[in-house]
């Protein structure tokens, strides 16, 4: 491992010695390399932060980078950081950066960049690379592998830079590619031999670029804009749809202007959820599976008629087989022009950022708008407050073992208590009743594992939200989940980030109670060791573990937590026989067709 080297001063005989260190004597020019050009480039654009894990060829990087003002976060998993670099680029709209080592560091790091470019968020993994000549003659490298190659059909774009000059040039477009039209994420391959590069320090700093507007507004069409207004004021039975895209978007006020003034009950997704205040009177999320089928007109805000909305059709939407199409029309607004159609016919695409496209929305509804019909509000109340008050019921209930419910009634008052907290969540069960349990009263307050249900993002997730917001993070996780990433608690203890980790734990993989059939050894494979104490996980880094058996003990430790801003890990345990198949999800599983 090199040291890290000052820049030389202008004035000295620069000389190249081994690894690229370099050696000054009096009188010549000041030079810079790859190293300082990265950095200086990223720092241009406003990057503040790195999330990754050093290794050759990028350790002195990391080292270079904080001396030179960059948050460096190093975790201990590169996919852990690859899914911190991605939701920073959800929470900020600025590509969020992971940096890693040369093929299986990369390797790791590219489920992260998958699943960024699969939930539209920016996001640039920056990974060292072996020697072109070898890799490309395929001659048994170093962690010898065709980065570029693997990582193109996965990323919105890749890129690979040879010459320290054309670094400006990289940087800039991996920028403009993460965040421009539809956000995702971006392959940058840095070789080696690329950071030791030297060069003038003044034609390097000319290289460098600072990016323009590098998500320019998408004005719709105003065609499309009177076609949607239109549609959606002939709308017996209206209803919006807002997603995750409008939570990026950082249109807040317009939407809940457009909520509001048109008075259209609307049912926002898992990470939309917030948006306006799930409490909020318009709210139909208690009602969902009555008004996706009902409806007559929908109207999505960045939100895609895939898997999780059914792909538009089916007995969700009011068709007679799982292929039949429902009565509905739809109303799109999205940034990429191709989403439409995708599933159903969209009969009024409005193509644009949705900060653009609801203003234009806003200012195309007019003054004398008339809210939707009474009885489809009055139906829509009717259903939600009977679901709300069995929910209630259910949650009053005080069960020995404690259940999902019991213990979600706790994490639903503490989220209430501190409304700029950020939940992370991710699991089965415990990711879908926690996501109708517990309200959110913010935008882009949860986080989740989003259009692939990962698993797996949950610390991840979780360092990010702390660094880049300052603000506590409650991650609830199911026992299974927690274990992708679980490692990272030693991270959460490294930077004293104010993170609760709450572990659902009900001994297994959705419950604890399978058994092996063949009468074995091994238990079956959904099984944890059972009362495993996941509090001692932290407590090992020098952070706070709890072991919390009733609702009562949950609450005070998740109150402390949140108060004392502490690294928290509380095992909740659950009752193992809580848990159903795969959650709210169960129909997906295939099931055998071979007769017993
Ligand atoms: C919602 N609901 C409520 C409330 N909010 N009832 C009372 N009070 C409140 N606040 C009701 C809602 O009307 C539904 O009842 C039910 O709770 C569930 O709501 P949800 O979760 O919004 O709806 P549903 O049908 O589960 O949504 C489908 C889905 C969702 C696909 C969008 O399941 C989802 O996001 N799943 C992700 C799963 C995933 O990724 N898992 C990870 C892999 S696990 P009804 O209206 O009566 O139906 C691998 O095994
Ligand atoms: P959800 O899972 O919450 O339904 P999706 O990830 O399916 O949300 O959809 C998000 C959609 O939002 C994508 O189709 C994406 O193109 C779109 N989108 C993201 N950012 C913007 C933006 N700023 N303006 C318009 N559309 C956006």
């Amino acid at each position: 491992m090199g040291t890290v080297e000052p820049r030389v001063a202008a004035g000295t005989d620069v000389k190249l010695i081994s690894g690229g260190q370099i050696a000054a004597n009096a009188q010549s020019q000041d030079v810079t390399d790859g190293f300082h050009l990265v950095i200086d480039a990223l720092k241009l654009n406003g990057i503040d932060t790195v999330f990754g894990l050093p290794g050759i060829p990028i350790t002195d990087f990391t080292r270079m980078a904080q001396a030179a003002g960059l948050r460096v976060i190093s975790f201990r998993h590169e996919q852990n950081a690859g899914n911190a670099a991605a939701i920073a680029g959800f929470m900020t709209q600025k590509p969020g950066i992971c940096l890693t080592v040369s093929a299986p560091g990369f390797l790791n790091g590219l489920t992260a960049l998958a699943n960024a470019t699969t939930n539209c968020f920016p996001m640039i993994l920056i990974s060292g690379s072996s020697e072109r000549e070898i890799v490309d003659l395929q001659q048994g490298d170093y962690e010898e592998m065709d980065q570029l190659a693997i990582a193109k059909p996965l990323a919105k774009a890749a890129f690979r830079v040879l010459h320290a000059e054309d670094i400006g040039v990289g940087i800039a477009r991996a920028i403009r590619a993460a965040v421009s039209g539809r956000p995702g994420g971006v392959y940058l391959d840095l070789p080696a031999k690329l950071f030791a590069q030297t060069m003038d320090a003044e034609a390097g700093k000319k290289s460098l670029i600072k990016v323009v507007d590098p998500a320019p507004k998408q004005i719709p069409g105003t065609d499309a804009v009177k076609r949607a207004v239109e549609l959606l004021r002939g709308a017996r039975k209206p209803l919006i749809v807002l997603g995750k895209g409008a939570a990026y978007a950082q249109a807040d006020a317009d939407i809940r202007a457009l909520i509001e003034k048109t008075g259209i009950p609307y049912l926002p997704m898992s990470m939309a959820k917030g948006l306006l205040p799930d409490t909020h009177e318009q709210s139909a999320a208690a009602a969902r599976s009555y008004v996706l089928p009902e409806a007559d007109v929908v109207m999505l805000v960045g939100a895609r008629l895939n898997w999780l909305l059914s792909h538009g059709k089916g007995k969700t939407w009011g068709g007679k087989t799982h292929k039949d199409w429902g009565g509905q029309k739809f109303i799109q607004i999205d940034i990429s022009p191709q989403e439409a159609d995708s599933n159903v016919r969209i009969d009024a695409p409005v193509v644009g950022d949705i900060g653009s496209c609801v203003s234009a929305l806003l200012a195309g509804i007019g003054s004398s708008w008339q809210n939707p019909p009474a009885e489809w509000l009055a139906a829509i109340a009717e259903r939600k407050n009977k679901n709300v008050a069995k929910m209630a019921e259910t949650l009053a209930k005080d069960p020995k073992p404690m259940n999902f419910h019991s213990a979600l009634n706790v994490v639903r008052d503490i989220v209430k208590a501190n409304p700029d907290a950020i939940l992370v969540n991710e699991g089965a069960n415990a990711l879908d009743f926690t996501r109708s349990i517990v309200d959110m009263y913010k935008p882009r307050k949860r986080l989740d594992v989003g259009t692939w249900g990962i698993m797996g993002i949950g610390m991840g997730f979780a360092v990010a939200a702390a660094v880049v917001s300052g603000e506590p993070v409650i991650a609830i996780e199911g026992d299974s989940a927690f274990g992708f990433s679980g490692m990272e608690v030693e991270t959460i203890c490294r930077y004293k980030l104010p993170v609760c980790v709450v572990v659902f734990n009900n001994n297994g993989v959705y419950r604890g109670t399978d058994v092996n059939p063949t009468g074995g050894p091994d238990v079956a494979p959904t099984v944890f060791v059972k009362g495993a104490r996941y509090d001692k996980l932290i407590e090992a880094f020098g952070g706070v573990g709890v072991h919390a058996t009733t609702p009562a003990e949950l609450r005070k430790a998740m109150e402390e937590a949140v108060h004392s801003r502490k690294p928290t890990l509380i095992n909740a345990v659950i009752d193992e026989a809580a848990g159903t198949e795969s959650g709210r999800i169960t129909s997906l599983n295939p099931t055998s067709g071979k007769k017993k």
